[in-house]
């Protein structure tokens, strides 16, 4: 896999593992059309690819992971403009959210607006102690446009979404893991290895079988639970069909490591 260079994002490929930094410092990594545009190259290039399994995405610094869309560049954008950006982001973050590869949000700071929202498009949130979640948007006169209106009930339940997105509360890390926005709360320092960590526990495991589990997890909770099963029976039986279900459970029996390769 060929990775290009990027004028705002940030590409480590350690191992199987890609670790991405959105990067605009000036605006605490908010989002503009640019990057974007970026985010939807580099995962394309990702999800095409069988190199990597796991993708990172964190922002650069230590104060923000993602301070929402752009500001300065929406301030003037006319409906035409804003339903091409709606339409970019969509595709992003559907791509984060349904790639084959595990996609972690390593958040290491102000989360608020898109920041949230493209957290919430990721499989897994770990936060450091310093993180800030906030829904700002209505604050704004917009409404949250790339999803948080859908994900967050999702996560928190329809409570405690429309409280945040109606207040434009802040939450800190602990209060966003105490409702189940995130999955893990470690000190700054410790956030990537962690995210490291796990990402390696995941990839040691089945790809593919990790790979259909997600599949499952997504179209299911989008349906009713008699159309899930049906769902799940069949996924399941995609993995039939796999070497490494044979070789997971010889390997088993014979009281050796498994040597796992579908993807
Ligand atoms: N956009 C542009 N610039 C930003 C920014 C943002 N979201 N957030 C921060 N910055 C810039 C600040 O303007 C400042 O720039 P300079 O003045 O230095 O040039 C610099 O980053 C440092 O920020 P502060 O000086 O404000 O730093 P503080 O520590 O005092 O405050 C803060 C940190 C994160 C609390 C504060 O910066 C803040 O409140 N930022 C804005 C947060 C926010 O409201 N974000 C949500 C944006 S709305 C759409 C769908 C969805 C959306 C849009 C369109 N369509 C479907 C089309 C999503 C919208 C949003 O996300």
């Amino acid at each position: 896999m060929e990775i290009k260079s990027y004028n705002n994002l940030l590409v480590e490929i350690e191992d199987d593992i890609a670790i991405v930094s959105i990067n605009r410092p000036k605006a605490l990594n908010a989002l503009n059309t640019e990057t974007l545009n970026e985010l939807d190259d580099l995962t394309s290039t990702i999800a095409a690819s069988k190199d990597v399994k796991v993708v990172i995405l964190t922002g650069a610094g230590q104060k923000s992971f993602v301070a929402g869309a752009d500001i300065a560049e929406m301030v003037n954008a006319t409906p035409a403009e804003g339903r091409a950006m709606s339409l970019l982001a969509a595709g992003v973050f559907s791509r984060l959210e349904t790639m084959p590869q595990v996609t972690i949000a390593a958040v290491n700071g102000f989360a608020l607006g898109g920041g949230c929202e493209i957290s919430m498009a990721c499989d897994i949130r770990v936060a450091s102690e310093n993180a800030r979640f906030g829904q700002p948007e209505v604050g704004l006169g917009i409404l949250p446009g790339f999803g948080g209106t859908q994900r967050l009930p999702r996560l928190i339940g329809k409570g405690r979404a429309k409280e945040l997105i109606f207040t434009c509360d802040q939450i800190k890390a602990d209060e966003a893991y105490r409702i189940g926005l995130v999955n893990k709360v470690v000190p700054q320092e410790e956030l990537i290895d962690t995210c490291k960590a796990m990402a390696k526990k995941i990839t040691s495991k089945g790809s593919y079988a990790v790979t259909l589990a997600k599949q499952a997890i997504n179209i299911g909770m989008d349906t009713d639970l008699a159309s899930g099963l049906k769902l799940e029976a069949n996924i399941f039986a995609l993995s039939y069909a796999s070497h490494d279900k044979k070789e997971g459970m010889q390997a088993f029996l014979e009281k050796r490591k498994a040597d796992l390769t579908d993807f």
